[in-house]
């Protein structure tokens, strides 16, 4: 009961999103229950260490130069700067600190640079988290000689739906970089957008596909769509709240022992709608005002959520 399994179908997932509420909010919180404490939350926080000017066109995204954004460009952030943003981070609260950068791939140039944000960052006694883009033949093993613990790359959504969403890196290239982190002892962060004008059927060929990875992601991140002006996926219909708490229960269940992010998208959800989601078995957030790009929710809110639920 409650461990993980890797044979997930798509039938599986829809059969299981459909099931009543309360059916499908006990078994998260069994799942929940069986691995982790059940009034834990945990905080990450994300910083943006390179903005924009990115050489995919990733359809939701406002850091790809293939689209108008009106997002100002700039270069890798210093090591100084990059610090002092991680040591307000852990006085805030956070456990784990992301940092991402807008690059389709990470380039052997700044490779030195950021193995001493990461070295810096783990020394603070913060878990360490990079999303840099694909990564190349041995570089995930320099990463984790620096302290890496975690690298971040979305699957973004199913295999039928991903070619309107990104048309400059496959699928494959995806599940490649897993795979070269994984062999390098690092631990995987892969998850994925809802949103994005997708069907139910994609939603579950994500679950499926991030399933099929042997061990499980350890951490799930769900993102919704932060819709942006100017990208072709911008203005796609938001998933309906309730909706969206079932794709939650859904990944908890699948995914037993990892943890489930709300990640993207809580800024414009009401505190109900994200307590909903911690009921539905996700066990963490990003916390801090800015995601990468876009805003989130901040201190005193989420404080306030965290309150609410008994997880301050
Ligand atoms: N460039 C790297 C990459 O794509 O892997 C790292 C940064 S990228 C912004 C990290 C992830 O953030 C994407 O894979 C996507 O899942 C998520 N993301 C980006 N823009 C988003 C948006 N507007 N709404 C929701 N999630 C978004
Ligand atoms: C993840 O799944 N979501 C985060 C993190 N991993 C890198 C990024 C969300 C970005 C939201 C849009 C923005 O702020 O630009
Ligand atoms: Fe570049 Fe990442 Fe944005 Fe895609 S999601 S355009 S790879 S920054």
């Amino acid at each position: 009961m409650y461990e993980p399994r890797f044979d997930w179908t798509r039938e599986d997932v829809l059969a299981l999103h459909a099931r009543p509420l309360a059916d499908l909010i006990y078994e998260a919180q069994g799942a929940l229950r069986a691995h982790h404490d059940p009034n834990a939350v945990q905080r990450a926080q994300l910083l943006n260490i390179k903005t924009g000017g990115c050489a995919e066109n990733c359809g939701y995204c406002s850091q790809s130069s293939a689209f108008e954004t009106g997002l100002k460009a700039s270069k890798l952030m210093e090591l100084d700067a990059v610090l002092s943003a991680a040591s307000a981070a852990k006085a805030g609260g956070a456990e784990r600190f992301c940092m991402g950068a807008a690059w389709r791939d990470l380039r052997e140039r700044d490779m030195e640079a950021v193995c001493a944000m990461i070295s810096g960052v783990k020394a603070m006694g913060l878990e360490t988290c990079v999303t840099l883009g694909m990564l190349h033949e041995g570089q995930a093993e320099k990463l984790a000689a620096a302290g890496l613990d975690y690298y971040n790359h979305n699957l973004d959504t199913g295999p039928e739906y991903y070619p309107q969403v990104v048309t400059t890196r496959s699928y494959q290239d995806r599940l490649d970089t897993l795979a070269q982190v994984r062999r390098a002892g690092v631990a995987v962060c892969s998850g994925g957008i809802l949103g994005m004008g997708e069907r139910a059927e994609d939603r579950a060929d994500l679950l499926v596909q991030l399933a099929a990875l042997s061990p499980h992601p350890e951490s799930v991140p769900i993102n919704h769509l932060v819709g942006i002006e100017g990208t072709p996926l911008g203005g796609s219909a938001r998933l309906d709240g309730l909706d969206f708490v079932r794709w939650i229960a859904a990944a908890r269940i699948i995914f037993p022992r990892s943890v489930v992010r709300i990640a993207a998208g809580r800024e414009s959800m009401s505190q109900e709608l994200q307590a909903l989601c911690l009921l539905a078995g996700a066990n963490s957030i990003f916390v801090g005002a800015r995601l990468l790009t876009t805003a989130n929710p901040g201190r005193d809110r989420d404080e306030a959520l965290l309150d609410a639920v008994g997880a301050g």
